[in-house]
């Protein structure tokens, strides 16, 4: 078998990469080691940023997102017994939109299955092979050994995929000393805005995903077991870091994720490129983890018909420094709202009181609100 552009992974930068291609005349195939069930119930993302909102506007994803999505014209900060409304509307003159990663994948395999894509869930033993000189990739699929010859494959595998070790990158990574225990419950938000709370001993974040889901996390220690925390202890933990403003509700989902931030260079050998996860991790207190995924497949989309319809390979050779500025600009963001808004365990007065001082700046400053706005909302496509 042969296509042009073999991609491994079906999350957000896999299938956005196979719909972008197929808007340019350029064919592909996804390679998913899950199922398209499993896919599509992964709950991750919320938040998209406005750059991601306006894309997938423009390549006719954003019908339901318009629909369905919950925009939103600020965050609040709360530390200190405060709430800060961070106004991104009266700052930087644009917004954000709360649509779970979940809708976006699903979006995207509907869109890719209308137009007759090529989606193979539930792969198995992919490998990756000739990647400087005759590309191919391996799988299993229903007990048969294929191959499958590409011009180009694209890792789309994410942070424990396969493709990111055959590029031997430098890698760059920090891992932070608490984690994320994550909830979506049943129960109606009662904030019409995500609220950042740093409490006086730990952190939470209050979001949500429509007027009767709300999406609700805890800083817990970074060995956590979810098993361990009971719907009774997660919901008083919640109200004690958060106040009584929480309407409870069934659990529909409990995950821990882990902090870290992780960089890949370069993002790419030969004919085979990285997107996404796959070459970089941010902490999710940034919200810019799906968002980054799609920048990098917005650029290698357009370097790859460049390449492929015209033979200038002026932009897959800029690639991995294109995406780079913009995912350490995304990185640095992540660390910075981390830093601030975590409580570290070893933390002594000193750093408490920087912490306390660089959150009051932040909301008493309009040039310090306007630069978490800019970061927050993503800046523009190409101005990084
Ligand atoms: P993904 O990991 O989404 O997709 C990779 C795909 O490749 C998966 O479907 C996987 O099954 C497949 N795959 C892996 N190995 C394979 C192989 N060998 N063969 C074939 N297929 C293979 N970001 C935020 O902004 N906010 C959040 O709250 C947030 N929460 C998160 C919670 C968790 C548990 C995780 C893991 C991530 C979270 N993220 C969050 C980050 C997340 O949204 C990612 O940035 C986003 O999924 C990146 O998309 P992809 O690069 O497509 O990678
Ligand atoms: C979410 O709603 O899942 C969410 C929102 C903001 C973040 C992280 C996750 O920073």
């Amino acid at each position: 078998m042969r296509t042009q552009v073999g991609i491994v992974g079906a999350g957000p930068a896999g299938l956005l990469l196979s719909h972008l291609l197929a808007r340019a005349g350029i064919e592909s195939v996804v390679l998913e080691s899950r199922s398209r069930d499993h896919v599509e119930r992964r709950v991750r993302a919320g938040v998209l940023e406005h750059p991601t909102v306006e894309l997938l506007r423009e390549v006719g994803l954003g019908g339901r997102m318009d629909r369905e999505g919950l925009p939103h014209d600020g965050v609040s900060l709360r530390f200190a017994g405060e709430d800060h409304r961070i106004d991104f509307a009266d700052l930087v003159g644009r917004g954000i939109v709360v649509y779970g990663q979940q809708e976006v994948v699903k979006d995207l395999i509907a869109a890719r299955l209308a137009d007759g894509g090529d989606l193979r869930f539930e792969v198995s033993d992919v490998t990756v092979d000739g990647v400087e000189a005759d590309p191919v990739l391996g799988f299993v699929r229903d007990g048969r050994r294929e191959e499958l010859h590409c011009d180009v494959i694209v890792g789309c595998d994410g942070f424990h995929g396969i493709t990111r070790p055959v590029v031997a990158p430098e890698v760059a990574d920090r891992q932070y000393p608490f984690a994320w225990l994550g909830i979506l419950a049943k129960a109606a938000p009662l904030h019409h805005e995500l609220v950042y709370a740093h409490h006086e001993d730990v952190f939470a974040l209050y979001s949500m995903r429509s007027p009767e889901v709300t999406r609700l996390y805890l800083q817990v220690p970074p060995d956590t077991d979810a098993a361990d925390w009971s719907d009774a202890r997660i919901w008083d933990e919640l109200h004690r870091r958060l106040g009584t403003e929480i309407n409870e509700g069934p659990l529909i989902e409990k995950g821990v994720t882990g902090m870290r931030s992780f960089v890949a260079e370069p993002m790419r050998r030969g004919w085979l490129f990285l997107a996404g996860d796959a070459a970089h991790i941010v902490p999710p207190t940034g919200a810019k983890g799906m968002n980054l995924a799609i920048a990098d497949v917005r650029v290698l989309a357009e370097a790859l018909e460049s390449f492929l319809r015209r033979g200038d390979e002026r932009g897959i050779d800029a690639y991995s420094d294109t995406c780079l500025r913009r995912v350490w600009r995304a990185e640095h963001f992540s660390w910075w709202m981390t830093s601030m808004l975590h409580v570290f365990p070893d933390a002594d007065a000193f750093q408490n009181r920087l912490q306390l001082s660089q959150l009051r700046y932040t909301v008493s400053s309009r040039a310090a609100a306007t630069s978490l706005a800019e970061n927050y909302v993503g800046l523009p496509h190409g101005s990084v």
